[in-house]
């Protein structure tokens, strides 16, 4: 068979790399399925090629994977059965954004036995088939739908970072928790999903253990002009944010565990109860003026003897402290920040990310010996010019230093040579 797109006159573009799903069925009519084909576990990657591609696979537990890609993909596996004369089933996996096209430019036809498949980073819809699959969003607001079968939604992080939440009409949703989660995986909407797999911690839940009591009370402590519409009903706030919030980019960032140890008088009160605080700042907290300033990972790295306990778990940090580092007089002196400024060869990794400096203490620079010597005050007071701009600003002084003072050979010891060349010039 040959093909030509007949771009000259229709403008429709399609380049087949392989032979195509009917020539591969045809074949397989005539001779038979070539069995040894992607006989093993296999992995097929799927990027914008500018070209028509034909998968087949006979067997071995495979996945599918738009892992790297930055595109929203569209995903089926095979599950439609095209010929009368043939059993292979077939599937299609292209970008979506291609559809709107006179014809897709990039497309892969997906044939034979393929369980799995991963998303990228844009916003993935995937739908398995009659296998028990595996389906991974990644990043993104990703629709998974696993068909029939026993079916797994993975996600990246540790269970305990992920809402599961569900109204009657609605599929559940996962929605990240913290920081580290979102960054891994957006919020998904899973159909025809048995269970949900957690890679960081290997845990897994059935589709029904939701828990929309502590989603909702995060989400409108997250949405401060939604606190007067709700108050602390659930229900609604869930109902908002699946009808409304998840195209607004509405995001659950309020930790109510946090808002505790932020705020010590709560702790004899509400101890480690995240939605208690959750409801204590909706009710009263949040007219009185309470923030949640408190960050575990940088209580943990001020603590050193919690690190073999917790590492950077964050959560468990701001938990240890509720629960007895307040009472042991604990405290978070650890500045990320400064933490860079000392050890300057970590200044091209992280920049001014003081989280990231904290985690790199926790990891390595304890282990290391590393110290967090640099004074933002003195450095100001070595670098004269600086103190029109920043005064007494210490916090501003460490930041300009990892920004540009490195850049620029400026130190915090005082330096006559460059003292007098500020004067000359
Ligand atoms: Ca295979
Ligand atoms: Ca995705
Ligand atoms: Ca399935």
């Amino acid at each position: 068979m040959s093909y030509a797109d007949d771009y000259n006159w229709n403008t429709k573009q399609w380049d087949p790399a392989t032979p195509m799903i009917l020539d591969v069925l045809a074949l397989q009519y005539i001779y038979g399925k070539n069995m040894d084909t992607n006989a093993g576990d296999s992995t097929f990657s799927l990027s914008q090629t500018n070209t028509y591609l034909t998968i087949w696979d006979s067997s071995g537990n495979d996945n599918v994977s738009a892992a790297g890609s930055t595109v929203d993909w569209q995903i089926e596996l095979p599950n439609i059965r095209v010929s009368t004369l043939v059993d292979t089933k077939v599937g299609i996996a292209f970008p979506k954004a291609e559809i709107s096209l006179p014809s897709p430019k990039s497309l892969y036809w997906l044939s034979g036995d393929i369980e799995n498949a991963s998303g990228g980073s844009g916003n993935d819809t995937i739908t398995g088939n009659d296998a028990n699959n595996i389906i991974r969003g990644g990043a993104g607001v990703d629709i998974l739908d696993g068909g029939s079968g026993f079916d797994t939604a993975m996600f990246a992080g540790k269970s305990s970072g992920y809402y599961l939440i569900e109204n009657a009409t609605s599929p559940l949703i996962v929605v990240p928790r913290t920081t580290n989660t979102r960054l891994r995986d957006g919020t998904d909407i899973l159909d025809n999903i048995e269970q949900v797999l957690f890679d960081g911690d290997g845990v897994s839940k059935p589709a029904s253990a939701t828990t929309n009591k502590a989603f909702g009370l995060s989400y409108i402590a997250s949405n401060p002009d939604l606190i007067k519409f709700f108050g602390t009903n659930v229900d609604a706030g869930v109902e908002h944010y699946i009808q409304s919030g998840i195209n607004e980019g509405r995001t659950v960032t309020f930790d109510g565990l946090r808002y505790i140890a932020s705020n010590p008088d709560l702790i004899k009160f509400f101890g480690t109860d995240a939605d208690a605080g959750a409801a204590h700042y909706i009710q009263s907290g949040i007219n009185e003026g309470r923030t949640t300033t408190f960050d575990g990972l940088r209580y943990i790295a001020s603590n050193p003897d919690l690190i073999k306990f917790f590492g950077t778990d964050a959560d468990a940090g701001a938990a240890h402290f509720v629960q007895s580092g307040v009472n042991e007089g604990r405290t978070t002196t650890f500045d990320g920040l400064r933490y860079i400024a000392s050890n300057p060869d970590l200044i091209q990794f992280f920049g001014t990310d003081a989280d990231a400096g904290a985690a790199h203490y926790i990891q390595f620079g304890i282990n290391e010996g590393r110290t967090t010597t640099f004074d933002g005050l003195r450095y100001i007071a070595a670098n004269t010019d600086l103190i029109r701009f920043f005064g007494t600003d210490a916090n501003a002084g460490v930041k300009h230093y990892i920004q540009s003072g490195i850049n620029e050979g400026r130190t915090s010891t005082f330096d006559a040579n460059f003292y007098l060349a500020k004067i000359v010039t």
